[in-house]
């Protein structure tokens, strides 16, 4: 489409060297073809140019000091992308290859997902180039610190509350709030994803791997089939592996692997949810100590995966959840679970899938797939439920959020089903998602002026 082609030409003149933003700029507009060519608002008030464009872009430098007493230098970022709807919202990757368009990309589709959840949340994202692998307790506090010491002044309750992703936690959350409390003497809610005692909310932490189960669960009963007794193969073992894995078992799915930056495991029997917790968790070691308690298990170190796709993938199963980091699942692999009779995948992580395995499943008939930006939006939509509660200065209990969060789903799946049906799409959940969400964020741009 020449608009697009335009569009991704400009980005790429303006902004170099970020292929992982064009790929999912390229994805959105791609799919918005048939609306701006129906309603032409959206062309006369500019809106894609102005949608691709971050409202701000900060950039920072944070320095502490290791272990040994040497200084260490890291880059931060933080992109307050679009706050038509809302206050920024959006995690903060700490991970070596965090870059400006990654954390871009991050916060574009964020933008999106956020207006998905029919809340009134903006888009944004940061992190750091920051390697969280091999530091002590020590020296992760004190990166936090000063990453922080920049970071708050550009934060607030109702202007923009990050929240965890790849590397950021509970922990590094905590030593973050501590050091926003410490530097402006004030006790707010200026972060998601705290701790039960200090202002966090129940369900927070399994939200985004409950809610990319919910999505797959509305996906399928839509379809006339459940999960129950479906065999899924996971990949990643953080926050949103685990906790995915955790909600199959509680509806009678068997999750069959897991894998980490190191390789993958793959236990016929079921994923030991309390194995993988200990391991992830709590000691934060590599997943190859599984094998100690489950020594049946098959383990296949990163070294020996064949080049062309991540064997998590190769394994026979009916449903998929890549839960791990963008572009981990690419064709060969879409085609490798199509072959083997995989009949939905439900992305936990962002932009997952690469655009040509997108293209695949989107293609095949009857194959359920739900993009990142829809299936787990759960996250952010918990994490505003940890707004609410912090501003109305109440907490409410384990299944009043989880309850919340399965209508807020399933709010997600009609909106996106629905609107692929209007554009005689039936269930291109691509083409619905990234419609629903652009159609909230425009028409508030359009009604809030030129600003
Ligand atoms: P975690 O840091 O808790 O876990 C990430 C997992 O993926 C780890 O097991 C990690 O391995 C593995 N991993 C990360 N990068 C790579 C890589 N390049 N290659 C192979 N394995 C990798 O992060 P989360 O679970 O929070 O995030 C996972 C995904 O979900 C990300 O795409 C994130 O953006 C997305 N997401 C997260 C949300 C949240 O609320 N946390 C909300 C919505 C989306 P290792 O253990 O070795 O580090
Ligand atoms: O990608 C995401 O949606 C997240 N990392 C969670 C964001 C949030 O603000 O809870």
């Amino acid at each position: 489409m020449p608009y697009t082609a335009k569009t991704i030409e400009y980005l790429k003149r303006t902004s170099p060297a970020q292929s992982e933003f064009y790929q999912a700029t390229q994805e959105v507009l791609l799919s918005l073809r048939p609306l701006l060519d129906k309603e032409k608002k959206y062309q006369r008030y500019n809106i894609i140019e102005r949608l691709v464009e971050p409202e701000r872009q900060i950039m920072f430098k944070i320095t502490w000091m290791d272990d040994e007493g040497m200084v260490q230098v890291n880059k931060g970022y933080r992109i307050e992308f679009n706050s038509a709807l809302g206050p920024y919202k959006g995690g903060l990757r700490f991970h070596h290859s965090v870059n400006a368009g990654i954390i871009k990309f991050l916060g574009f589709e964020q933008i999106f997902k956020n207006a998905l959840t029919g809340l009134q949340l903006g888009g944004g994202k940061g992190g750091s180039n920051f390697d969280p692998k091999g530091k002590s307790e020590g020296e992760i506090m004190r990166f936090c610190q000063a990453f922080m010491s920049e970071l708050y002044r550009h934060i607030g309750p109702t202007t923009d509350v990050p929240a965890g992703d790849i590397g950021v936690g509970g922990r590094e959350i905590g030593y973050m709030f501590g050091q926003y409390k410490k530097l402006t003497g004030r006790y707010e809610g200026i972060l998601t994803g705290k701790g039960l005692n200090w202002g966090g909310s129940l369900a927070r932490t399994e939200a985004t791997g409950y809610g990319t189960v919910y999505f797959a669960q509305n996906m399928l009963e839509a379809a006339g089939n459940s999960l129950e007794g479906k065999t899924c193969v996971v990949s990643g073992a953080g926050n949103v592996a685990i906790y995915t894995i955790e909600k199959l078992y509680e509806l009678g799915a068997i999750p069959i692997s897991a894998s980490d930056s190191r390789g993958t495991i793959y236990d016929k029997e079921g994923i030991n949810l309390n194995t993988l917790k200990e391991l992830k968790e709590n000691k934060k070691v590599s997943l190859v100590h599984y094998l100690d308690e489950h020594p049946h298990a098959i383990y296949t170190p990163v070294e020996l995966y064949d080049t062309k796709m991540n064997p998590v993938w190769a394994i026979s199963c009916d449903v998929a959840f890549p839960c791990a980091t963008q572009n981990e699942l690419n064709e060969n692999a879409a085609k490798e679970l199509i072959k083997n009779g995989c009949i939905c995948v439900s992305e936990g992580a962002n932009m997952p899938s690469t655009a040509d395995a997108v293209d695949l499943f989107i293609g095949t008939k009857n194959f359920l797939y739900g993009p990142g930006k829809a299936a787990n939006a759960g996250g952010v939509a918990t994490s505003q439920l940890e707004m609410s509660q912090n501003a109305s200065m109440q907490s409410w209990d384990f299944e009043t959020v989880d309850n919340k969060l399965k209508n807020i789903m399933k709010g997600i799946y009609i909106s996106c089903s629905e609107t692929a049906k209007e554009y005689n799409s039936t269930n291109n959940f691509v083409l619905g998602a990234n419609i629903a969400g652009f159609k909230k964020v425009a028409d508030a741009m359009i009604d809030q002026g030129s600003v």
